[in-house]
């Protein structure tokens, strides 16, 4: 049966950066052939970033992408990530999804697709905190928030072997993720904003989770636009998360049994 790794790019007005980091992504199609996919989601950008992906896709027939209407947040654009390769794909698939903004390094993605065969895993995260992770040119303000966030989620939805509660950058199990979004009913994100990251782990948490990490050097020296991320606005949707996320209908074994 062939295997698919699908990489998944949400995508909010990147024209300055979106096309390093599908140049940079190309080196996949020669590691996995046919079985590579790339799919984007444009989230209403108002600049050229949907110009730029319908270059690619005319060029390249293993990249498309997906329009929302108008921007609808990261969640929600994760979100129709999920929806359409829970679909279109299953057992034995990989979806990774990466920001757009290109401080994630493609180039770790066969070591993590790797490990999350090789050890049987749910999830591997694209850690800043495993052993040998590092983040270059971030802020001050920045560090404290994740690590805060990480402190304060692993309190309430601790899963072993995870300490990157918030990185973009991951690769999922689509047959697990499939599970998972069926024990939820379909709710498996609901934050329309970046603790949308966080409201997945912690949703897989109470689920049950075989997680692993991959030290990230985040290459947040790379980045040229301003940073779009609200941070009050995130820090109150890591402050909810306890209150919103329950134990599913289903546990993960009764959803795999
Ligand atoms: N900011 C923002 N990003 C979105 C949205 N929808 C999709 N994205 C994409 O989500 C990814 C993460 O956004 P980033 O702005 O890089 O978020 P971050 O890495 O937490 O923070 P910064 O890099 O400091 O901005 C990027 O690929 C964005 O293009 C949205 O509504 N707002
Ligand atoms: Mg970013």
């Amino acid at each position: 049966m062939d295997t698919y790794i699908i990489v998944g790019l949400p995508a909010y007005n990147e024209e300055d950066a979106i096309s390093k980091v599908l140049d940079r992504l190309l080196f996949l199609r020669d590691i996995y052939g046919d079985g590579f996919r790339i799919l984007a989601v444009n989230d209403g950008s108002t600049d050229n970033t949907e110009a730029i992906l319908k270059e690619y896709k005319k060029k390249y027939d293993f990249i498309d992408y997906i329009n929302h209407k108008g921007n609808q947040g990261l969640g929600r654009a994760i979100y129709t990530l999920f929806y359409h390769v829970i679909h279109k794909y299953g057992k034995g698939d990989v979806l990774i999804t990466l920001d757009a903004d290109n401080t994630h390094n493609p180039e770790i993605i066969p070591y993590m697709v790797d490990k999350l065969k090789k050890e049987k895993l749910d999830v591997v995260i694209a850690s800043r905190f495993a052993e040998g992770g590092k983040e270059l040119g971030l802020s001050l303000k920045r560090k404290i928030l994740s690590r805060g966030a990480a402190a304060f989620l692993k309190l309430f939805f601790s899963i072993e072997n995870v300490r990157d509660y918030s990185c973009g950058f991951r690769a999922y199990d689509v047959d697990y993720l499939d599970a998972a979004i069926r024990a939820y009913g379909g709710n498996l994100i609901t934050s329309r904003g970046f603790e949308c990251m966080a409201e997945i782990l912690a949703r897989f948490s109470k689920l049950g989770v075989r997680a692993g990490e991959y030290p990230l050097v985040l290459e947040y020296n790379l980045k040229k636009g301003e940073s779009k991320m609200k941070i009050i606005r995130t820090i109150l949707g890591y402050f909810k998360l306890p209150l919103k996320v329950k134990k599913p209908k289903a546990r993960r074994g009764e959803v795999y049994e």
